[in-house]
C-alpha cells in the first residue's frame, strides 16, 4: 500500500517535470488589437485550439513597466517605438495552459513581421506591421514563468490541471 503510494508520487512528479500537462505561457493582446476590437476573436482562437484560459486582465503599462518587460530589446533601433506603442492604450494579459502551449502559442501567433506570418495565424489576420503586431507570446518555458509573474500573483491564476 505504502509502496503504491510512493510509486504514484514518483509518476506524478515525473509527469510534472516533463511538462506533459500544466505548461503555461503568457499572451498579451497588444494595444492595436484591443483598439480594433479583436479581443474576442483572439481568445476564441485559443479556446478553439483547446488551450485553457487560466488568468486574464486588462491593464495599461507605464513606460517604466514596458521598458522592464522588453528589457532584452533596450538599445535596438525599434525600442522607443515599441515602448510608445505598448503604452499607447490598454492591453490584455492572459495566462494560457495546455500541452506544449509555449510553442503552440508561438505557432498560432505567426512571425513577428505579419507579411511573413503564415495564413490563419493571429499576426497574419490581426497585425498591421512588425511593430503593431497584435500579440505577444513568451518564447520559452523559462521566460513564460518570469513573464507570468510580471503580470499576475499566483492567487490570480486558476490552473485547469488536475
Ligand atoms: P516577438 O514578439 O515575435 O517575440 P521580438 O523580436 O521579441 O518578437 O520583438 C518584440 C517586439 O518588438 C515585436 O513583437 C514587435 O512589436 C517589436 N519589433 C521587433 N522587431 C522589430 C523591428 O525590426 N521593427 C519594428 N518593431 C520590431
Ligand atoms: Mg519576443
Amino acid at each position: 500500500m505504502k509502496k503504491n503510494f510512493f510509486s504514484l508520487l514518483v509518476v506524478a512528479s515525473s509527469l510534472l517535470s516533463l511538462n506533459l500537462f500544466g505548461e503555461q505561457t503568457l499572451s498579451l493582446i497588444k494595444p492595436d488589437a484591443v483598439k480594433k476590437q479583436h479581443i474576442g476573436a483572439i481568445i476564441k482562437r485559443f479556446e478553439e485550439a483547446n488551450i485553457s484560459i487560466n488568468a486574464l486582465k486588462m491593464t495599461k503599462l507605464s513606460p517604466e513597466k514596458a521598458s522592464q518587460f522588453y528589457a532584452e530589446h533596450k538599445g535596438k533601433p525599434f525600442f522607443n517605438d515599441l515602448i510608445a506603442f505598448m503604452t499607447s492604450g490598454p492591453i490584455v494579459a492572459i495566462v494560457l495552459e495546455g500541452e506544449d502551449v509555449v510553442a503552440k502559442n508561438r505557432q498560432m501567433m505567426g512571425a513577428t513581421d505579419p507579411t511573413k506570418a503564415h495564413p490563419r495565424t493571429l499576426r497574419a489576420d490581426f497585425a498591421s506591421s512588425t511593430t503593431y503586431n497584435a500579440v505577444h507570446g513568451s518564447d520559452s518555458v523559462e521566460n513564460a514563468k518570469k513573464e507570468i509573474a510580471f503580470f499576475f500573483q499566483p492567487s490570480e491564476i486558476y490552473s485547469s490541471s488536475p
